[in-house]
């Protein structure tokens, strides 16, 4: 039961709700819409750039048919932090972003009437939490007053607080499938191996039983009906493997049983597939790809970074229309109904933790463990993807410059990262995409299986120049390969641009100076033998913080925010048409 719509609303810029217990309703008459963030809804009393404390609250009506099973409240995700309660009563905190939450409820809701939901929001980051925050006293600190945005941001997004996906109550039986995890293994031709792990909720011992359907309905694999445990592997032979060209999903179904008696039942669609480095290669299924896409963002007029799907749709053409195959979720996991689209649609993700601009100088042990929990939840949430294909834990750290960060501490911290991800997931391969000002030296790349590097030549440095940015993109790119040995993947590249400024010769801000920088940057990219793939920043203009770089918008769109073409999109369509370089 979704419980969307329109919730009560009231800022607690103080922090003083706790104490009036508001949790146990509070009095408002502003209403916000969720999914979505309050930022452009509530700009007219003052929100575009609020930061601080928000109480949501709304009456749900659980229907009696609920009692008897396990009532459950979940939050697809609150930025950057919540917490919740039930008739006045505490459930839980979601600590972190962009993640979801469940709580159980069952203890504090009466079926058959209207019981009250309160969520208290915060958009607040500070040292330890995810992303990291920053303080105008940490520009000041750091001689960086000309770098402070407002809000303070440690990155170049804007900060959006809400709740940004969808709330539902739903109900599980008293013993149920909490977490169904499937990994594969192929043998090529078409032999699929699949192996299914449930992670059971209540205290009855259970057995688990599977059956994969292909899209006609036909059972084309299932468990033996005597093993028990909570384990199963089938072999599918004929198997029709996942790919950008033929996203084919069968139907996971897993049944739950404690002796005879049935316990509970769940499906999931999910895509055969095998994700590879081989040398300078980058595998699904055995076969080369090379990633033609995008960064993106969450962010759209008004609603910010609530989830859309008529934007998702939206999206997903236009990203089919440029004939682009993949994008990256920077610089946080995305909804899962935007990877469960990108499964459907064949188009390959790398999947990003909010580690972005990592301040080495300001982490400390609880950050540390933050980053790990982080990513173990991401991991947990999206494993079974099949269009994930990459895990990125975080974007451009020591974006300061900070000498210490080569001298063990980077390293050290990256390593357990790094380490901890693999214990997590060995079947995809893990990057982190570097800044020019962290360089070559950057402990990211020890570790990292493909060599992510965003660039700005052409525009940060080397402003207005493009043969000096092509010359500067091509020494790194060699360099790298030449000391790491690694496949290469230009992760971002990219130039502002303003619909409707024109000029005849090169001019920064022209839809044309955009167009030619990144075609520059492709014909590059595209003509190294260890180069992985090349993703445009950004896919379309997006919010962020205040800035003289910026013109309230970071306007690195191949589209608007709006979703009109720049001229890029028609040059990017004409480029990414062209497949020659992969048969
Ligand atoms: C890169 C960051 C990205 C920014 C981009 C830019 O990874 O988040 O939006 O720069 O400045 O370094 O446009």
């Amino acid at each position: 039961m979704e419980i969307n719509s329109l919730w009560k609303f009231r800022v607690d810029p103080e922090k003083h709700g706790e104490s009036l217990k508001w949790f146990t309703d509070f009095d408002s008459d502003i209403e916000i819409a969720v999914p979505g963030s309050w930022n452009e809804q509530l700009e007219e009393i003052g929100l575009l750039h609020y930061i601080g404390l928000a109480w949501y609250s709304r009456r749900m009506f659980l229907p009696a048919h609920f009692s008897g099973q396990r009532i459950w409240l979940r939050i697809g995700s609150a930025d950057f932090s919540s917490k919740v309660w039930v008739n006045g009563s505490f459930v839980g905190t979601g600590e972190f972003g962009f993640l979801p939450y469940d709580f159980e409820i069952t203890n504090f809701v009466k079926t058959g009437c209207e019981n009250l939901i309160v969520v208290a929001v915060s958009n607040e980051l500070n040292d330890d939490s995810l992303p990291q925050g920053i303080k105008s006293e940490d520009y000041t600190n750091d001689n960086r007053i000309r770098e402070e945005t407002n809000p303070p941001a440690r990155f170049d997004f804007c900060p959006f607080g809400g709740i940004h996906r969808p709330v539902m109550a739903y109900t599980t039986p008293r013993t149920y499938i909490k977490n169904l995890s499937v990994d594969m293994k192929i043998t090529l031709p078409s032999t699929g191996g699949i192996g299914v792990t449930a992670e059971v909720g209540g205290d009855e011992l259970c057995s688990l039983s599977v059956r994969l359907l292909d899209k006609e309905g036909n059972v084309v694999a299932e468990s033996d009906p005597g093993d028990s445990g909570l384990r199963r592997e089938l072999i599918v032979n004929d198997c029709r493997f996942w790919s950008q060209d033929d996203p084919y999903l069968y139907t996971l179904v897993a049944n739950l049983k404690s002796g005879t008696e049935f316990k509970d039942e769940h499906s999931l669609e999910i895509g055969v597939r095998e994700v590879k480095i081989e040398g300078d290669s980058l595998l699904l299924n055995g076969k080369k790809i090379f990633l033609r896409g995008y960064g993106k963002h969450e962010d759209f007029s008004v609603i910010g970074r609530g989830l859309f799907l008529p934007l998702t749709v939206k999206d997903f053409e236009l990203m089919k229309w440029t004939n682009s195959n993949s994008f990256r979720t920077s610089h946080y996991p995305y909804a899962e109904e935007i990877l469960s689209y990108a499964d459907k649609k064949g188009i390959l993700v790398i999947s990003e933790a909010p580690a972005v601009s990592l301040d080495l100088r300001y982490v400390s042990s609880k950050a540390l463990d933050n980053h790990k929990r982080f990513i173990q939840s991401m991991v947990e949430r999206d494993r079974n993807h099949p269009s994930v294909i990459i895990w990125s834990l975080g974007n451009e750290p020591n974006i300061v410059g900070d000498q210490g960060y080569y001298d063990g501490s980077g390293k050290d911290y990256w390593k357990e990262i790094f380490e901890f991800t693999k214990s997590l997931d060995k079947s995809r391969p893990v990057t982190v995409p570097n800044c020019t000002r962290a360089g070559l030296d950057d402990p990211v790349f020890q570790f990292s299986d493909i060599l992510s590097i965003n660039r700005y030549y052409g525009w940060y440095e080397y402003p207005g120049n493009l043969n000096l940015a092509i010359a500067k993109l091509t020494r790194d790119m060699e360099e790298l390969h030449k000391r790491y040995g690694k496949p290469v993947l230009v992760t971002e590249f990219g130039a502002d641009s303003l619909p409707g400024v024109h000029s005849t010769s090169l001019q920064m801000f022209t839809e044309e100076y955009q167009m030619r920088l990144i075609e520059g940057y492709i014909q590059c990219i595209e003509s190294k033998p260890y180069s992985v793939g090349e993703m445009v920043w950004n896919f379309a203009d997006f919010r962020t913080p205040q800035h003289f770089r910026r013109v309230v918008l970071n306007l690195k769109g191949v589209f608007t925010r709006s979703r009109e073409p720049k001229l890029s999109a028609f040059k990017l369509k004409e480029l990414w048409a062209d497949k020659r370089r992969f048969s």
